[in-house]
């Protein structure tokens, strides 16, 4: 560990390192937990995955705007411990924002929320309380200042081009896996020309872009050791322009779902309408006033596009041979892939169910 101590030497930080340990399990970014002496605060080192990432300047001042807005937010409406509510960027003893290492690795250093968890399954009272708090990331964003954010992945939500990728996958057979798992091609494509319309919309200006998280798993949120209150939400690497029904639809993917995101027990996997339920009312109690009636409509619809894409995206690395997500074991994409489309199954039969519950809650 001693070349990750080097490292995290680079920046300004307050202490002296006692331990740098793994953390997490993100399937894109190396997270690590530094440990320092005495009082200081720890901090989060992440390496940042630059074959993803590849202009890591862009990322970071997105972050940087993104962290000073909500931190000014925050500062106006008079929020106590400050340094809990919205990540802190801290930068190297030169002054930027990443530092590079000799070995062409991009490294970023964040204060650690003290006394905070992050959970991946919920209840629907804490389904609640991330739905107010995705709304607030959501409402705080809204004014932030020209220029638009930079697009850290272009066209990371949009579904045709996640299409065209696994398109090529199937086309090219890199992995020679194609022949035993053709029955999920189709599977995807007969769903297809349903799931692009929110592409269309946009076109036709039905639906707006907003400022969006673009990686609203359930456990990219904080919550407070002790009381279980929302602290924050992390992992701003995606933080861009989008759909506010893809936002919402990745918490659903990820939190209404009663399995795991990979689990290997099918019966495990099926959507969750009490965690819908719970968390429609947090998100909606936050962001009604700035989403547009048909934007709340097409919300049942975000959990379905959203978990139809991550199945095209795990089953398109699967075919090319799984040169994007970390993995597991060898068939780990496949794993993955096959429940997504079993929640995928769920959600599509909960539709209407999702709908009327929506309908129930306007105003008469
Ligand atoms: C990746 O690294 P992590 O777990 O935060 C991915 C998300 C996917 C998710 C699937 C940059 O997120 O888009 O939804 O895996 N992030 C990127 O679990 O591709
Ligand atoms: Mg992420």
């Amino acid at each position: 560990m001693l070349d990750l101590i080097d490292i995290v030497n680079k920046f300004a930080f307050e202490g002296k390192v006692e331990e740098v340990k793994p953390l997490g399990a993100g399937h894109i970014n190396d997270s690590y937990m530094v440990r320092t002496q005495g009082e200081a605060p720890d901090y989060v080192l992440q390496r940042i995955n630059h074959q993803i990432f590849k202009d890591v300047d862009a990322l970071q001042n997105n972050i940087k705007r993104v962290t000073e807005h909500i931190r000014k937010k925050l500062t106006e409406k008079g929020v106590s411990d400050i340094t809990r509510r919205v990540l802190t960027l801290t930068p190297t003893t030169q002054g930027t924002l990443y530092y590079r290492s000799a070995d062409g690795n991009y490294w970023r250093l964040m204060l650690y929320i003290a006394n905070s968890k992050s959970v991946d399954e919920v209840s629907p009272a804490l389904s609640f309380l991330a739905g107010r708090a995705f709304g607030d990331f959501q409402a705080m964003l809204a004014d932030l200042p020209e220029p638009p954010l930079v697009e850290t992945i272009p066209n990371f939500h949009n579904i045709e081009s996640r299409l065209a990728d696994f398109r090529e996958a199937v086309k090219n057979n890199l992995a020679g896996r194609l022949s035993k798992v053709k029955y999920m091609v189709d599977e995807i494509e007969k769903r297809s020309d349903d799931l692009c319309i929110s592409e269309s919309l946009q076109h036709e200006w039905r639906i707006p872009r907003r400022i969006n998280h673009c990686d609203t798993k359930v456990n990219n949120i904080l919550f407070d050791k002790d009381t279980d209150e929302v602290l924050c939400v992390v992992d701003l690497d995606t933080v861009m322009p989008g759909f506010v029904m893809s936002d919402f639809g990745d918490f659903m993917r990820t939190a209404a779902n009663h399995g795991k995101e990979d689990d290997e027990n099918l019966d495990n996997v099926y959507f969750r309408m009490d965690i819908y339920e719970s968390y429609t009312n947090g998100y909606l109690e936050t962001a009604q006033s700035f989403l547009s009636p048909f934007e709340i409509e097409m919300l049942p619809f975000g959990a379905r596009l959203l978990t139809y894409m991550q199945t095209v995206r795990f089953f398109t690395d699967y075919l090319n041979g799984d040169t994007y997500y970390k993995i597991k074991h060898p068939e780990h994409n496949w794993q993955r892939t096959k429940a997504q489309m079993k929640l995928l199954q769920s959600i599509e039969e909960n539709i209407p169910q999702m709908l009327d519950f929506l309908k129930s809650k306007r105003p008469c």
